[in-house]
């Protein structure tokens, strides 16, 4: 990728007006929008079934995007992929993008465990951010899931856990620092790690006054410390 050219000449490459044109057209931004909502549909289904036994809702809230062709082309420009229709559709993972909101940290995992078992989707990858957050203090529970049509196609989409308060912290993280190109103070980027230690402690408070309260049995979520690797990020990552 050239180096030399300002932003403005960048959105006038005749590779990059031609991808964005392909990642605009109709049906391919359809076709991504529909598969979002049969992911999410089958999350409240799913959350429904197992309200009355659980005596609460395991989801909070389930958002979906379908990714920009901007932000599509970006993320490509940063992974140095060329940029091509064959890249975006092959590479990136999130162009259908599922987000789910819970309030208990176990219940991330039971959903998404309730995933792999129920054969609906077929899971590509999962990353585990909860258990190995990222420098930034960033945790989330990633699933990239295949998605079949009745024709017979399959599209990617990929569903972010959170909980409520880990999604608070990635809201704010995301818009003041994420996507910002400012470069930020050593001093905020630990604060934020601090924020999200704060968080994973209040998570796992949370779930224990819910056991309490409800007399359940301990979850099964085995507590384990928080920390992040400054530098290079930790991933847990199981491919199938
Ligand atoms: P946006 O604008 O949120 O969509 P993969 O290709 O699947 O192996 P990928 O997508 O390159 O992996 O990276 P990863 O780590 O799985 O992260 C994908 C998404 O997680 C990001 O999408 C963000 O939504 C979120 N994310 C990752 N790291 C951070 C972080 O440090 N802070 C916050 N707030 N969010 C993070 P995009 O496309 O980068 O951005």
């Amino acid at each position: 990728m050239r180096e030399d050219i300002t932003e403005e000449q960048f959105w006038q490459l005749p590779q990059v007006k031609n991808l964005r044109a392909g990642l605009q057209e109709k049906t391919f931004c359809e076709k991504y929008e529909r598969a979002c909502r049969i992911v999410a549909a089958h999350l409240q289904r799913m959350d429904s079934e197992v309200c009355t036994e659980l005596g609460y809702h395991r989801i909070d809230c389930v958002k979906w995007r379908v990714k920009t062709p901007e932000s599509c082309i970006l993320k490509l420009k940063r992974k140095g992929k060329e940029l091509t229709m064959e890249n975006a559709l092959a590479r990136l993972n999130d162009i259908a993008g599922v987000r789910v909101v819970c309030e208990f940290l176990d219940d991330m995992y039971g959903i998404c465990r309730q995933i792999a078992q129920d054969g609906i989707f077929r899971v590509i990858k999962q990353k585990d951010y909860v258990k190995q957050p990222k420098s930034s203090g960033y945790q989330s529970l990633h699933l990239v899931i295949g998605v079949p049509f009745e024709n017979g196609e399959e599209v990617k989409a990929e569903i972010q856990f959170r909980t409520k308060a880990m999604d608070f912290w990635s809201d704010i993280e995301h818009r003041f620092v994420y996507k910002n190109r400012r470069k930020y103070e050593k001093e905020i980027e630990i604060e934020l790690r601090k924020c999200a230690k704060a968080i994973y402690k209040i998570d796992k408070q949370m779930m224990h006054i819910r056991d309490h309260v409800a007399g359940f049995g301990p979850g099964g979520y085995e507590v384990a410390e928080f920390s992040v690797k400054s530098g290079r990020d930790r991933i847990l990552e199981s491919q199938n």
